[in-house]
């Protein structure tokens, strides 16, 4: 059975890499989430997930690159859009002393930097509203297309 045929475009592709690897992440509410990047690319391998608002939830970033300028983190966001994207990936590169993560009310919760080989982990309070979080890598030059999105749904 095919679910998504024809326009080829990046929805296919997200489609594709859901069913693969986080099928039942992506769509049910989880207490714990473990994120890969995608080989050496600026890309995470789980580009969703789902957590109940108010819970606390375990986020595991298992930083599998071999590239030694592939270092990563997890940082989600209060909220998603282009702008806010923008504000805080600019902040960011600005504050290499806290690795990469500015002091910012729009972010919610961040790893620390993972080097190539390295594991993170953070617990955070999911936010009490339910909506759509982004969560971006915010090590220079990555937020562009290292992204993903944390949905919040009623507890
Ligand atoms: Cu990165």
């Amino acid at each position: 059975m095919v679910a998504f045929v024809g326009c080829g475009g990046s929805d296919t592709e997200t489609s594709d890499k859901a069913s693969k690897s986080a099928t039942s992440s992506a769509t049910e509410a989880v207490s714990e989430v473990t994120i890969e990047p995608v080989g050496n690319q600026m890309k995470y391998e789980q580009t969703e997930f789902t957590v109940e608002a108010g819970t606390e939830v375990t986020l595991t970033f298992d930083n599998t690159a071999s590239s030694p300028a592939m270092k990563h983190n997890v940082v989600i966001l209060n909220g998603e859009g282009d702008d806010l994207v923008q504000r805080v990936g600019t902040a960011a590169s600005q504050a290499s002393d806290s690795g990469y993560v500015p002091e910012l009310d729009a972010i919610v919760a961040a790893t620390d930097l993972a080097d190539p080989g390295e594991t993170v982990t953070m617990t955070f309070t999911v936010p009490s509203e339910p909506g759509t979080y982004t969560y971006i890598c915010t090590f220079p030059g990555h937020y562009m297309m290292m992204q993903g999105t944390m949905r919040v749904v009623e507890a």
